[in-house]
Parts: C-alpha cells; structure tokens; sequence
C-alpha cells in the first residue's frame, strides 16, 4: 500500500451496508486515486480484516465475510488498528448502535475519519455531540453524516450552508420519515380508500424504508432524532430527542411488546384506531410531521391534518419534505423534495459523504 492509498473500514453490512459496497466498488474503479482499499468489513457476528491491511475485494466481500469464522474485535481495538493503517483510514458505519456511536470520538481523537447514515450519535446526548466535534476539530480528521437525515437528499448539507453563509434559519418544518411518508400515502391517500395500517407497516419494512425495528419509526423517535440533528445545526442546544413533545403511533396495550416481530404480529387488531384517526380528518388527510421554530426555541413531533391542495398532502412514496424557513429566503422557503428512505438513496448520501472527506484528507 502506497502513502496515497486511503483505507476504509465498513461497519454494518444490512439493507445500506449492502447498497454501499456496491457504490464504493464502483467509486473505486471510476476514481482509480487515491487507491480506495476496503481493510475491514463487519457485521455484529463477524468480521473480516487482514493483519496487513490488505486489500479485501470489493466484488464479492459480504459472501467472504459470511464465510468468515472472525468474532469482530472490540471497538477499541478496532480504533487501534486503524490508527495504525499505513494512510489514512475513514470509518463508514451503516450500523444504527449506540455502541459504535460513543466510539466516533476516540476514533476522530485517533485521526481516523466517519462517515455514517447512523442518528444516534448526532441526536444522542449534547455531550456526545459537543465530544465529536472537538474531536475533529482538534485532530482534523472529518465526520460527516449527510444520510442521518433525509437519506441522500442535501438536507445537512443544505442547512450548514445557510448557516455557514450568515443566513438566519428561522423555521424548519415537513415530513421527515421516508416510513411515515409512505404509511400514510398509502394507508390515507388523496384518492381512494387506501391500505389497511398494519399491512402498510408490514410493506414500508419490507421496502427497507423502516428502522431495523420499526417501532422505532412508529413511535416518532426517528423523526424526533433527525429533529434534534436539524435543530442542534440550527444553534439549539436540543438536550435529547425525549426533551421535547413527540407523537407515538403506538397502540398503549403493544407497548410492552419484546420484539419488533412481535410487535408486528398484534398491530393487525388496532387497525380499527388508525381507521378512526383516518376518519376525524374530514375532507383534509393526516400526515406525520416536524418542525422546529428557532426563535421560540420550539420542537415538536406528531400527526397533523392537511388540506388535500397542502404540499405535505400530495407526497408519493417515501418522499420527505423540508422547508427550511430563512430570514433571506423570506416568505418562500427553500424547500428539499425526494424519496426520503431506502437501501441505495441512503447509500448515496453516504458515498458521496465520502467523496468530501476523501477531498479533504
Ligand atoms: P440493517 O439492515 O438492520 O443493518 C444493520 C447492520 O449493522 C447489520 O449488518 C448488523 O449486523 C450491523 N450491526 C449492528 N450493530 C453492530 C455492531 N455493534 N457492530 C457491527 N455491526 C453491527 O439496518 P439498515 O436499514 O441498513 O440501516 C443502517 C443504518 O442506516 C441505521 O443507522 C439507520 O438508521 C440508517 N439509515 C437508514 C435509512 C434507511 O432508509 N434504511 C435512512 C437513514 C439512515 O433516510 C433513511 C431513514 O431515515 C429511514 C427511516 N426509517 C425513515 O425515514 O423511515
């Protein structure tokens, strides 16, 4: 391995993971320098990695990483061994731990860069956020997380730009669950009677739009997280993603369910509260959403209802919506449209996340 060559270990290889290999074999043929050299692939029963750092190959790494008998090494070791690389490694972490999380500092400590679509660690406590930060400030190395919100739409992106450039951000609200998005474009379509609740949850995760367990998505942590991200960019200290109202989509009885399977299997009987939710709305349809008002220092999450002519009303698929509300945009807010979840547009946020820190090393 030359000086130039960059080394990068993938952590998680499920519905983004997978997608991601795929981009990153197909970015290391287009962009033949700096040499992309995957040195460390693992999932949370395996692991795959060579001593020397040498290359695994990006054509066929998750069938070998099956095949492999290696128990990952402990994240601390794993740091160690990648501060040890003979170049500089980056970290991609497609997993949604919170252990993998919490190490994004000493690895940033170490000069080993991260680039995630994994929320916890943007949108866990103040602390762990103020700890990543300084860590890549006092080291250099980066730590990008476009694809933590809107998938690969430039959400982030977007608002750090407004912010770097002077603009205020006074408003930032809209639909910013591609699960969500698609439940109830589905189950209360404009037109048409729509789905039953249940099977819709049962589609969104097979489409791999939901959280690995899709309570998550359902009981509006998700979005509240991706709201504690957007308003800690904005200037608010947000404290947590339970810090402050959130709507959950839970029925009360499933609420001590011990798995998302389980959890899965009963929502069927409470189709009938989601019909009667569906029908209070009227001639105007519910849709989940978000916003966060700047000034009044104000988050909050939950259903709302929509006049059929409303942007929100007339999303397709897993499509998010955000409008971000400036003082030099005015009136008309600059707004971010497109499909808001899935394997390969979340992917794509973190592959071109890469491509910045790789143009930065
Ligand atoms: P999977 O398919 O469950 O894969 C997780 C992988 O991580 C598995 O290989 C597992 O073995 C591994 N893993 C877990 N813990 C580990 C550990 N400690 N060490 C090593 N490996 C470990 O999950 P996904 O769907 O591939 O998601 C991966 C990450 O992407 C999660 O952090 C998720 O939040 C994030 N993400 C996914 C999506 C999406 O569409 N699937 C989106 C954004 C971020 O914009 C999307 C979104 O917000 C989805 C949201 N549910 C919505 O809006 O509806």
């Amino acid at each position: 391995a030359s000086a130039s060559t960059i080394f990068i270990a993938v952590i998680g290889a499920g519905g983004v993971g997978k997608c991601f290999l795929t981009q990153l074999r197909d970015l290391a043929v287009r962009r033949p320098s700096p040499k992309l050299s995957l040195c460390y692939i693992a999932t949370s029963r395996k692991a795959l990695y060579n001593d020397d750092y040498s290359a695994i190959n990006l054509d066929n790494a998750i069938d070998v990483l099956a095949a492999s008998s290696k128990a990952p090494p402990t994240l601390t070791d794993l740091v160690a061994y990648l501060s040890k690389a003979p170049g500089k490694a980056i970290i991609v972490d497609n997993t949604s731990s919170q252990d993998v999380a919490e190490t994004y500092p000493a690895a940033l400590k170490a000069g080993v860069s991260i680039v995630t679509p994994n929320k916890k660690a943007f949108s866990g406590s103040y602390q762990l956020w103020q700890d990543i930060f300084q860590a890549s400030a006092a080291s250099g190395a980066k730590v990008y997380h476009e694809s933590s919100v809107g998938a690969g739409l430039p959400v982030i992106s977007t608002l750090k730009d407004l912010v770097e450039t002077g603009d205020e951000v006074t408003k930032i609200e809209g639909v910013f669950s591609g699960t969500m998005s698609f439940l109830f474009n589905s189950f209360a379509p404009l037109t048409g009677s729509g789905g039953k609740w249940s099977e819709e949850v049962k589609k969104a995760k097979a489409l791999g739009y939901t959280e690995p367990d899709p309570r998550d998505d359902l009981n509006g942590l998700d979005v509240a997280r991706k709201l504690t991200i957007l308003a800690r960019l904005a200037g608010l200290p947000v404290e947590s993603p339970t810090s402050f109202p959130v709507e959950s989509l839970i029925p009360k009885e499933l609420e001590s369910c011990s798995s998302g399977d389980e959890f899965l299997e009963k929502l069927p009987s409470f189709d009938q509260q989601m019909e009667e939710k569906k029908a209070s709305a009227g001639d105007k349809v519910i849709r989940f959403v978000g916003s966060i008002d700047v000034g009044a220092k104000d988050v909050k999450v939950g259903l709302q209802t929509f006049d059929p002519s409303h942007p929100i009303a007339a999303l397709k698929g897993s499509d998010n919506i955000i409008s971000f509300y400036t003082k030099r945009y005015g009136s008309n807010p600059l707004i971010v449209q497109g499909a808001g979840a899935g394997g390969d547009v979340t992917a794509m946020g973190v592959t071109a996340d890469l491509i910045k820190v790789i143009g930065q090393l």
